[in-house]
């Protein structure tokens, strides 16, 4: 099937966060912000809390639990308003589980093998990850496919995935001689579609980093954000005129990127008014545009994460919501695949 082949399906955006900790600067950064830009512009769309594949590597429970509310609060807090997407965690439609199987038997290990986030989050002891760790990306496939999303907003460590999903949704289609699944895009867009480590420029800013310091997340008060940008690695040299020239200083090139996602600003610009200023007038500056943006969200945060039985039943919602959509997508898949399903429902 071409993409041209995906006009005929209704565009629709799917995209997921994981509740595996807090909601971090990158998430907001790379993928939340920009769903509540698609949200806005009209398009359905559908968020989840993947919480099947938050349990890939170890959680606790009940901590699990409170991520997974904390998240939703999160989103809601961004703007996400859940009158207008589907907001749920993924765990409440089973179909994402039923589907996820079926694409696990589509995709080859010679795919599997080639992603990195696995190789990066298994380390040096693969042995020991989950196998649903290494299952991962296509229980990412099921979790778009199942609505048949034409569009996936994610961060730039996210593209190998997506690219995935168009290869097994392909393959299935080529399989069966059908063309029921689209092939869809990922939408990367803005400054900060790769938010790095505020101790490391080099590495991804992650919920899962064990330096809290490494990262802001979306419940750090004023002051925490503030010591953080403070405490931030850089280097001597003042800002430069422009963004070519900062090319071998990532941490300097991340924050310059961070302000400018959360001005709206093309970084070019940042450049402009700040070239010549060191980091000691460059940094207080960063903290109080991201303390200014990011106040009024954790606030509202936790008001609502104060009401954990709303919270609850607002993801209920939107579960019946979503599965309404997934159960016939799964249905005609299982059709299609050949299974006979006599029971009645
Ligand atoms: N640092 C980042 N910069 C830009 N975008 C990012 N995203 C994550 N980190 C950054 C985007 O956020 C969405 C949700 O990601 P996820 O939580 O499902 O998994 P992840 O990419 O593995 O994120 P983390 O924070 O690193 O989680 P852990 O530590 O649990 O693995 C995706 O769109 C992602 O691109």
């Amino acid at each position: 099937m071409t993409d041209a082949a995906n006009a005929s399906f209704k565009p629709r955006i799917f995209s997921g966060i994981q509740p595996s900790g807090g909601l971090t600067l990158g998430n907001y950064l790379g993928a939340l912000k920009r769903f509540v830009e698609k949200q806005d512009e009209g398009i359905e769309t559908v968020y989840c809390l993947v919480d099947l594949h938050a349990i890939t590597v170890w959680q606790d429970p009940e901590r699990l639990r409170a991520q997974t509310r904390e998240a939703a609060a999160g989103f809601i807090a961004a703007g996400i308003d859940p009158a207008r997407s589907i907001l749920f965690n993924q765990s409440q439609v089973s179909a994402h589980a039923e589907l996820g199987w079926v694409l696990n038997c589509v995709a080859r290990l010679g795919w599997m093998n080639r992603m990195t986030q696995f190789k990066d989050k298994a380390g040096k002891n693969a042995e020991a990850a989950s196998l649903g760790l290494y299952a991962y990306p296509s229980l990412m496939a099921a979790d778009i496919l199942l609505y048949h999303a034409t569009m996936v907003p994610v961060g730039e460590d996210q593209k190998q995935h997506v690219e995935l999903t168009r290869d097994i949704a392909a393959k299935f289609n080529h399989d069966y001689r059908t063309d029921f699944f689209p092939l869809p895009e990922p939408v990367i867009e803005g400054a900060a579609t790769r938010v790095m480590s505020l101790r490391d420029g080099t590495k991804k800013m992650s919920k899962s980093d064990p330096s809290d310091a490494s990262r802001i997340n979306l419940t750090d008060d004023a002051d925490m954000i503030a010591q953080k940008i403070r405490k931030a690695r850089t280097d001597a040299e003042p800002l430069p005129e422009t963004l070519a020239e900062l090319k071998d200083r990532p941490e300097a090139k991340n924050l310059v990127n961070i302000y400018a996602a959360l001005a709206g600003e093309a970084p070019e610009t940042v450049l402009e008014r700040f070239a010549g200023h060191g980091f000691g007038a460059f940094k207080p500056a960063l903290a109080e545009l991201a303390v200014a943006v990011l106040g009024p969200i954790t606030t509202e945060m936790k008001r609502l994460m104060a009401d954990p039985a709303e919270i609850d039943r607002v993801l209920g919602q939107g579960a019946e919501r979503a599965d309404a959509i997934a159960r016939p997508i799964l249905a005609r898949t299982l059709d299609i695949v050949g299974m006979i399903r006599s029971r009645p429902v």
